[in-house]
């Protein structure tokens, strides 16, 4: 299968982030590219595509404040990485914000996501990574895979959160859209809900949304991704999540894949993209699914067997020295 990479993903690097009400360690390191990397072999360079695939899925309020934070923090005077702090909980009018810490809360959802100096370059070509794959499956390829890093679900139209900037996911099934493709679908599979590609296409009847993932009543990221949330106006039907109890292994998880692909093959899409997480993996640090290394190769077949062209675009998994061998496994399935 062909996989893309761009070394300058990897210049992405905040050294902290709040967790359990300190800092700890930034668990989502350039080091996991490095362990996919290793295992799957070689990977080719994404052409640039510019920012316009970018922009058809975020907003440029939102590019230009990722572009501009880093500058904005040092300009104010700030040591380590921006980070917010205060957020518009009620509503988010149209104000005239100035200061780094507002726009900082105007344009994420969680404290957990740092923009170091080199994010925007990193985030910039992690999504033509995402385009590369994309268009090679546009262009004929029956599976290609995104070796995205920084990963992208958690991330909306404006919004950063859950370590991801640029929705990947997203600007790829847009991108397919673009391209022609009447009906698309993403299958996300990470451990986390992707509350952000939920959101760009919550209104949306011409992109399915179905996403298997830890039930929000306990696990990040809560305030989406609960069982009664399928979509508004035209999008209505086109969300399906399935939450599943923590502890979760091979057999329930299977059978919650199965039914979101018995929903995307009656949606009838011409191109699948999936949001593939290897958190769920019994050894992950920050996540309580039990899959082991060979069921990837499981469920990734079934997957095949819906017989779509498919975009594979990589979400978390931090379990990083297994996270290569996961991948590997997930990839051999197709
Ligand atoms: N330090 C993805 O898997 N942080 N994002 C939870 C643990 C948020 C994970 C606190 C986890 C987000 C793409
Ligand atoms: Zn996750």
């Amino acid at each position: 299968m062909r996989a893309f990479f761009d070394p300058r993903q990897l210049l992405h690097g905040p050294t902290a982030e709040l967790h359990n009400g300190g800092f700890a360690p930034y668990q989502e390191t350039p080091d996991r590219a490095e362990s996919i990397l290793h295992a799957i072999g070689p990977t080719e360079m994404p052409a640039d595509q510019g920012e316009a695939p970018i922009l058809a899925v975020h907003s440029s309020e939102y590019v230009e404040f990722l572009k501009s934070a880093h500058r904005l923090w040092r300009a104010a005077g700030r040591e380590g990485d921006p980070i917010p702090y205060a957020w518009p909980v009620v509503g988010r009018r149209p104000l005239r914000l100035a200061r780094i810490d507002a726009l900082l809360g105007r344009f994420s959802f969680d404290a957990t996501t740092p923009i170091a100096e080199g994010t925007w370059d990193a985030v910039y070509w992690n999504a033509q990574t995402a385009i590369a794959a994309a268009d090679a499956v546009l262009g004929g390829e029956r599976a290609a895979f995104a070796l995205c890093r920084p990963p992208g679900h958690h991330a909306g139209a404006d919004y950063l959160g859950g370590y991801c900037h640029l929705n990947v996911a997203a600007i790829a099934a847009q991108r397919a859209r673009d391209a022609g493709v009447e009906r698309v679908a993403i299958l996300d599979i990470d451990y986390h809900h992707g509350n952000g590609t939920q959101d760009i296409f919550w209104e949306r009847g011409d992109v399915f949304y179905t996403s298997v993932h830890a039930d929000p009543a306990t696990d990040y990221p809560f305030f989406w991704g609960h069982a009664d949330e399928t979509g508004g106006g035209p999008g209505e039907g086109a969300t399906l999540n399935l939450p599943l109890p923590q502890g979760t292994g091979l057999s329930d998880f299977r059978a919650a894949q199965m039914q979101a692909i018995e929903a995307i093959r009656s949606f009838n899409p011409g191109l699948l993209v999936v949001s593939f997480g290897a958190d769920t993996f019994e050894g992950d640090p920050i996540s309580h699914f039990k899959l082991s290394t060979g069921d990837y190769r499981m469920l990734a077949g079934d997957i095949a067997d819906a017989g779509l062209p498919t975009v594979i675009v990589q979400e978390g998994g931090y379990a990083t020295a297994a996270l290569g061998t996961n991948v590997r496994s997930f990839l051999s399935g197709f």
